[in-house]
């Protein structure tokens, strides 16, 4: 999944320190993991090669996936605020993507400050070499330094903060995507991560009704059902698999009980599956599922208190008009 960033021509290169390759040794053991018990399952980063990020961006577009957009307007809304309050800092962004809502922030630290620091952190090399690249030309004063990796990795290796005080930006709601366990754990590297100080800002999606829900991860174009599906096109590449995909058929329903998304592979007929590097042949009954991705959507106040509870302080929380993502800065 982790890839070497394209080529950056020499205009920029000065700007970009560093990309790091930080993550090349991978041996799909999660894969096997998920593969081999009962009710089969498959890590969500498996969605995000080359072809998946990008279709990961049309998802952002369509009309139905309302989070990236909602987002988008509450940082529109409160970026001058949030600037203003945390000071200049350098930013460091958790999946970074294509930074296109990041863009509000930096349009603010740049209008009130002369320095901009910028480090993303994305598993796509690709994704943040282009991205990079395109915020160079558009920011005189930015200076970038990629990392690309998991967030696990990147926040164990990063370097003291070019300027005093940084804040570290984990949007889009992608906290949703880990079990509540591995969440806890996310949440204390960062922390750990963070000096006195220092900020965090955190966007999540919060609970709303199941058809908003179900609606958003069933989109009426396919992209979803093509972006889950990728999931298994990837294996074939990265670890010399034959998934027919035409064997496996997108749902996702929205579990209201957990609070969260389930988004699964249906298998339409029963069949074998061989996965050449891993030496593993998986076999898949007609009718049985692989839960490829949760989604938990949040309550504020029960996150507020979570947060409060592992000893940062928070300054504000925004939501949009309709109350349906909800962004928060904290203070360590
Ligand atoms: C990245 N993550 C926050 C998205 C979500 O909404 O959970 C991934 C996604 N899966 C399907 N659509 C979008």
């Amino acid at each position: 999944m982790i890839t070497t960033p394209t080529a950056i021509d020499s205009l920029h290169i000065r700007y970009l320190e560093q990309i790091k390759a930080i993550d090349s040794t991978e041996n799909g053991q999660d894969v096997r993991q998920g593969l081999q018990q009962g009710a089969k399952t498959l890590p969500p980063r498996y969605f995000y090669d080359e072809k998946g990020s990008l279709l990961f961006e049309d998802i952002c577009n369509l009309p139905e996936y309302y989070p990236t957009r909602t987002e988008a307007g509450i940082l529109q809304e409160y970026a001058l605020e949030i600037a203003s309050i945390t000071g200049n800092c350098e930013l460091v962004e958790l999946g970074s993507g294509s930074s296109s809502k990041t863009r509000f922030l930096l349009n603010a630290y740049q209008t009130l400050y002369s320095s901009l620091n910028y480090v993303p952190i994305d598993v796509s090399g690709e994704i943040l070499a282009a991205s990079a690249k395109q915020l160079l030309s558009d920011y005189s004063t930015l200076k970038v330094r990629g990392l690309v990796g998991t967030y696990e990795q990147a926040l164990a290796q990063l370097t003291p903060s070019s300027l005093p005080t940084r804040i570290i930006l984990f949007l889009g709601s992608t906290l949703g995507n880990f079990y509540p366990q591995q969440s806890d754990r996310f949440l204390a590297q960062i922390i750990n991560a963070l000096q006195p100080g220092d900020y965090f800002l955190l966007g999540v999606d919060l609970q709303k009704p199941k058809a908003i829900l179900e609606a958003a991860y069933n989109d009426s174009q396919g992209v979803t059902a093509a972006f889950n599906l990728n999931m298994l096109a990837h294996l074939n590449w990265r670890f010399r698999g034959n998934f027919a995909l035409k064997n496996f058929v997108h749902r996702a329903i929205y579990n209201e009980k957990e609070g969260r998304i389930e988004m699964y592979l249906d298998c339409l007929r029963s069949h074998q599956v061989r996965l050449e590097s891993l030496d593993l042949t998986v076999e898949f009954r007609q009718g049985e599922s692989i839960l490829t991705e949760i989604s938990r959507k949040f309550n504020l106040d029960t996150l507020e208190q979570n947060v409060q509870e592992r000893g940062l302080s928070i300054l504000q929380t925004q939501t949009d008009d309709r109350g349906w993502f909800g962004v928060i800065l904290c203070q360590k």
